[in-house]
């Protein structure tokens, strides 16, 4: 087996916590210096024949699921990947998807969280980013061929990327993900030598990614010892024990199914995960009932659709305790529907990739769970309200949200000049959201002053769309502005100048869009040709004038 080299170059684009804060983190134990990896086998030991994961007919065991990721592990250090390597991983929510993450985490690979519908644009500009090795994708999902996506994807990168496939019909040149995972061999000795070979708790665990405003997404590095620290926090914040069966059907590579609490919450407490690949009522009602789910969590249009849905619905919901809504607002008269309709509690959810993460208690009053988006899962959690002019508001004003703490880094991966706008010189980070805070310390977010359009929780940078856009031939300038929407809240609209003689259409727009390898959720969907901008004082088209047009 390969030596593996340090951290392959990664940890010097990482930007560190100052060195007294971080001892403090640790005194306070809040890090706790071991690799997730290992926190596995020490859930393993407690309950080893439990059930951990379960997608459809599989059930994996808390064994099952460390010996896997230990096989899976040991296969990619055989073919040469180590510590500090990068791996975009893009899968739907299978039970490999955990198998995968838990392999990174035992030999300090670093998978990069892409979701499904992404495509070349996000995958060939974050992979040459992180200088990623190896991409992992499903044979085919959806209909579309992610083989043939992550060739085309390695095929634009500088150096050569492994194709790793999960599914039946792996191709010649492609390696096969389950194959990996059920080699044989002996237990222990990989144990053992994944156990002399793990990284540390200060390591890069994740690379999770930014809802962002820059042309492609930030990538946020989150260590093993801070990760571990806002799944404990989240678990406790959300009551999770070893009866907690938690259904994840959001993107499991998204910050909030995966660790707020989530799967890898559910995980820690000794509970278990069931993993679903799509948020449709009908699917996720029988899991509830068939599963005896506890808890679940929603961005609010997929909470709406479960209420409608409800009326209808004959399956058995009554096990389930909570549902965890956040990603985008989450209207009071929705929220107050939640609870008679699914007969659960609600929690609501204000959080970020970026780190901290809000929540309000199970037990709220309504006023607090309908009203607020809670309060921080730490008490290391450090917020502070700013003005325009950056200066602190007064007590209940509402100003943009800096915030600082354990589990939010000081900067994104490898790009300086972007840290020096989205974080303080003293490391506070610009949320970039308008909140307000109750005399009773819960967080309200009120609007944001960050350029992007959160579609039903899905962010899309407004900057990514423009400048895509911008080259097209017919496109002189281009502002991408959120449409209001009833179900999704927001919807991407783009307004356009085009050079003379040029016409364009929407259908001619997002054609040209997908071509150049935009995923589908990021297509405008209205456009609008205008003969002029208005420009603010720097030159950028003035969006405040756009958005009253709207
Ligand atoms: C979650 O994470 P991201 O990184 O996709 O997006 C973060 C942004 C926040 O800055 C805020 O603008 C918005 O999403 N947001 C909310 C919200 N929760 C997130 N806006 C209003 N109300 C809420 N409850 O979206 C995320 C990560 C972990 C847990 C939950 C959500």
């Amino acid at each position: 087996m390969s030596e593996l080299l340090a951290d392959n170059g990664i940890t010097e684009r990482v930007v560190p916590w100052p060195a007294d804060l971080a001892h403090a983190y640790r005194a306070a134990g809040c890090w706790r210096g071991r690799p997730l990896g290992a926190s596995l086998w020490e859930w393993a030991a407690r309950r080893p024949e439990r059930v951990a994961v379960v997608d459809g007919d599989v059930r994996l065991t808390y064994r099952d699921l460390a010996e896997h990721a230990d096989g899976l592990a040991t296969g990619l250090a055989a073919s040469g990947l180590g510590r500090g390597d990068t791996v975009l991983v893009q899968l739907p929510n299978q039970w490999e998807f955990v198998v995968v993450t838990f392999a990174c985490f035992r030999l300090g690979l670093v998978p990069v969280m892409m979701l499904p519908p992404h495509r070349e644009h996000e995958l060939a500009s974050i992979g040459a980013h992180v200088g990623a090795k190896a991409i992992v994708v499903p044979d085919s999902w959806k209909g579309y061929d992610h083989q043939d996506l992550a060739e085309r994807v390695a095929a634009t990168l500088p150096h050569p990327v492994r194709v790793l496939v999960v599914g039946d019909e792996v191709r010649a040149g492609h390696v096969d993900v389950r194959g990996l995972i059920k080699q044989s061999g002996d237990p222990a000795a990989r144990r053992q030598w994944l156990d002399e070979h793990a990284p540390s708790g200060s390591d890069v665990a994740v690379f999770l990614l930014s809802g962002g405003t820059t042309g492609t997404p930030k990538v946020i590095a989150r260590t093993h010892d801070d990760y571990e620290y806002n799944i404990r926090r989240c678990a406790a914040a959300c009551g999770f024990g070893p009866d907690t069966v938690y259904l994840a059907v959001l993107p499991a590579g998204h910050n909030f199914p995966l660790a707020n609490p989530g799967i890898l919450g559910a995980l820690y407490a000794g509970g278990r995960a069931v993993l679903l690949p799509s948020p449709r009522p009908d699917a996720v009602f029988e899991a509830i009932e068939a599963e005896g789910v506890t808890a679940t969590s929603a961005v609010p249009a997929v909470a709406l659709r479960w209420i409608e849905a409800a009326a209808e619905n004959t399956r058995d919901l009554g096990s389930l305790q909570h549902l965890h809504v956040g990603g985008s607002v989450l209207a009071p008269e929705v929220a107050a529907r939640i609870g008679p309709a699914l007969g659960c509690g609600l929690q609501q959810v204000y959080g970020m990739a970026e780190g901290l993460v809000c929540y309000t208690a199970p037990g709220a009053s309504d006023e607090e769970a309908h009203g607020t988006q809670g309060k921080p899962i730490s008490p290391f959690d450090e917020l502070l309200l700013v003005d325009p002019d950056g200066e602190p508001v007064a007590p209940g004003e509402v100003g943009e949200l800096l915030t600082r703490g354990p589990y939010t880094p000081r900067g994104y991966f490898g790009v300086p000049e972007v840290n020096r706008q989205s974080f303080t010189p003293d490391g506070w980070f610009r949320t970039g959201d308008l909140v307000r805070i109750t005399p009773a310390g819960d967080l309200v977010v009120c609007g944001r002053v960050k350029d992007l359009i959160n579609r039903g929780g899905e962010k899309i940078s407004a900057a990514e769309v423009e400048l895509l856009a911008q080259e097209l031939p017919a496109v002189a300038e281009a502002a991408a502005v959120p449409m209001p929407d009833l179900e999704l809240g927001e919807r991407v609209c783009l307004f356009v100048r085009l050079h003379p003689g040029h016409s364009l259409t929407l259908e001619q727009l997002c054609t040209a869009l997908t071509a150049r390898g935009l995923a589908a959720f990021k297509l405008p969907e209205r456009l609008e040709v205008l003969d002029a901008f208005r420009h603010t004082a720097v030159g950028k088209a003035d969006k405040k004038v756009l958005r009253e047009l709207l």
